[in-house]
């Protein structure tokens, strides 16, 4: 174990004096002069790191345009970023090829007791809703890993908020890390330093999250450009300590840490103490041409079209949508029983490919300026490309695949990683919401589940109510995408698009969801289910989606209102009413029959696939409530 022995490093150790932190701080040459704005906590934190880590240096991030631009100059000259001369304040980052993605399979809590983190599965089966690490195997995991782990690097230290600084909603958290690119997308998808470092001066607790590129153990980085060890790649949580500790990857969700680690898995534990809900969810804001406004909040899983639809650009006229956040809501009653929620990102972390004038003008609109674009193609003309954007650049350039290499159309690869992305502030998006930066939340009325299904599940219906809309969530199933290291297009179950990003067991996750209906007077918002990718017999999409989406909203809000005309019941919850939809100017090849239609056969087959995988991977955990819904809808299926 070495001369560090196998001492937490992370939990805060009264020993530590402010004076051998200043030590600390001049032996390595502070770059940012905020020595006596740093709270005791905080102090501790960066000792201990300082101590583990052994880095050449520490920043301390305060946020500024100037320290954004020697660091994203830093990294250009580190190659591992390069400009996008076509468009204003863009840079493209291209990855070491094995570091792409979520490693969900690397992912891990860690509670005192296995039953906190992951429910009791049936014997010899293997869990799929989260993987749980001893204390002790925690502490071995960061000691094979930490020690040293900087030495000739820089540490930088960011503050940062989950949500606007300053509102009751949000949270603070402080990431350590030796990766340039991590402090500049932070700074985009998060609000970063010294308005936060200001929060923090009373001894305020905050989230702690260390993470490191990390170095193989061979010593050689394949791509010294973009610095990762993929062998060794791992992704610790603590929520009792509330501290996350990630190594190996410098890509998204393992690296950028106020978002998956720490909004979501940390996030969903503080949710369940405090009792409000951290969700996987978009949140927008429609206006109906009557000029009656309403929020909603979605879950979709990861690369469903989250962004698309926070972004939606209605066909029908006098409908305005609004965007409050494109991936997560924090969501919490408020005194008067209203569900507001906050978007706790500044940033979107969209998937680019699939991307376009045709399916998301608004993202068209919002990306090119001030955006870090990560394994897209880049084109002849000095801009960006990747699948989807066909009919945007113009057929004499010259493409670039993500891995550098010369592209064409006959190439018979993707040019740009299927998981590509744009790192783009929000407040640039030209139909943000004037409300998503307030401090209070926006008022939600409606709760959305969907997911890729191409058979059998209509495109939209509604719950009968709160307990069997916590069942439509928990029953959420998806083909399989890009974002995760998952192979093939199975179907995968992914519960409340949270699969993986549940802080804790799914069991008491689904307990905590029914709990909100025992609370005084909580106004609960009505739940649906959408799925815009229903396909007909030769594999065609039957609803076009997109801008289309808008009619399925508006039958949405009129539900919300209280209108029951609109409606009939059906054995999987209220179904529109055939003339309920809002068909004009609808292509004539729309075959809402079909897309609403319900087989029979293949819904007696859904419900004994959710019993076996509730039966499975719930075991004992199963609340009955669940088992009292699959029951019943096992019933209504067979009369
Ligand atoms: C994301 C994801 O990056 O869900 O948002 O993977
Ligand atoms: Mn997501």
């Amino acid at each position: 174990m070495g001369r560090l022995g196998r001492r937490n490093y992370f939990e805060f150790e009264t020993h530590h004096q402010h004076a051998s932190f200043n030590q600390e701080i001049r032996r390595f040459g502070l770059k940012h002069g905020y020595a006596s704005a740093i709270s005791p906590k905080l102090k501790s934190f960066i000792d201990n790191c300082v101590e583990l880590c052994q880095p050449s240096d520490v920043h301390i991030c305060d946020g500024s345009e100037r320290e954004y631009k020697d660091l994203i100059e830093l990294m250009v000259k580190e190659r591992t970023l390069q400009k996008v001369p076509k468009y204003e304040n863009c840079w493209l980052a291209r990855t070491n090829p094995k570091d792409v993605a979520r490693v969900e399979s690397k992912t891990f809590i860690c509670t005192q007791e296995k039953s906190e983190t992951v429910p009791d599965t049936k014997p010899g089966v293997k869990g799929t809703l989260g993987n749980w690490i001893s204390p002790q195997h925690y502490d071995e995991a960061i000691m094979e890993r930490f020690p040293g782990c900087m030495k000739g690097r820089t540490m930088y230290v960011i503050p940062f908020s989950m949500g606007p600084v300053g509102s009751p909603l949000s949270k603070i958290g402080v990431e350590i890390t030796d990766s340039p690119y991590v402090v500049g997308s932070m700074r985009v998808m998060t609000r970063i330093g010294t308005p936060v470092l200001n929060q923090l001066d009373s001894d305020q607790t905050f989230v702690k999250a260390l993470h490191s590129v990390g170095t193989p153990v061979s010593g050689k980085h394949e791509f010294p450009e973009w610095p990762c060890d993929p062998e060794r790649t791992i992704i610790l949580h603590k929520p009792a300590a509330n501290e996350i500790v990630s190594y190996g990857s410098g890509y998204g969700g393992n690296s950028l840490l106020g978002k998956k680690c720490f909004a979501l898995r940390i996030g969903s534990t503080i949710a369940k103490r405090e009792g409000w809900l951290a969700e996987h969810m978009l949140i927008l804001g429609i206006t109906n041409p009557a000029g009656q406004k309403k929020y909603i909040a979605a879950a979709f899983p990861s690369a469903c079209g989250k962004t698309n639809l926070a972004m939606l650009n209605p066909t029908l006229p006098g409908y305005k949508v609004q965007c409050v956040g494109d991936d997560i809501a924090w969501m919490k009653f408020d005194k008067e029983g209203v569900l507001r929620a906050i978007n706790p990102e500044n940033g979107f972390f969209g998937v680019a490919p699939g991307t376009s004038d045709k399916t998301n003008p608004i993202a068209m609109q919002t990306v090119f300026k001030n955006t870090i674009f990560t394994n897209v193609a880049s084109t002849s003309d000095g801009g960006v490309y990747w699948e989807g954007m066909e009919d945007e650049v113009s057929p004499d350039v010259t493409i670039t695949d993500w891995h550098g290499k010369p592209w064409t159309r006959s190439s018979g690869i993707p040019a740009a990683h299927p998981n590509s992305r744009f790192c783009t502030p929000a407040a640039q998006c030209p139909t943000i919401d004037p409300a998503w930066e307030s401090p209070e939340g926006v008022p939600i009325s409606a709760i959305i589940f969907g997911g890729r299904r191409p058979k059998g599940v209509p495109l939209v219906y509604e719950s009968f109510d709160w307990q069997h809309g916590v069942f439509m969530g928990a029953s959420m199933r998806s083909e399989a995408t890009a974002a995760a290291e998952h192979k093939g297009k199975v179907i995968m179950h992914d519960p409340f698009a949270m699969r993986p990003f549940f802080g804790y067991n799914f069991g008491d996750y689904l307990k905590h969801w029914l709990s909100m209906e025992r609370r005084t007077k909580a106004q609960l918002p009505k739940i649906f289910h959408v799925n815009w990718f229903r396909k007909g017999e030769q594999g065609e999409f039957l609803w076009p989606g997109f801008g289309e989406n808008i009619r399925v909203l508006d039958w949405i809000l009129r539900r919300v209102e209280g209108n029951k005309d609109i409606a009939s019941v059906s054995p999987i919850g209220y179904l529109p009413k055939p003339d309920a939809f809002i068909t004009s100017n609808l292509a004539d090849d729309v075959d809402l029959d079909e897309l609403f239609s319900l087989d029979k056969s293949f819904w007696e087959q859904e419900v004994s696939e959710l019993q076996k995988y509730f039966n499975e991977q719930l075991g004992a955990d199963m609340p009955t409530a669940m088992q009292a819904e699959i029951d019943a809808l096992k019933h209504r299926i067979s009369q």
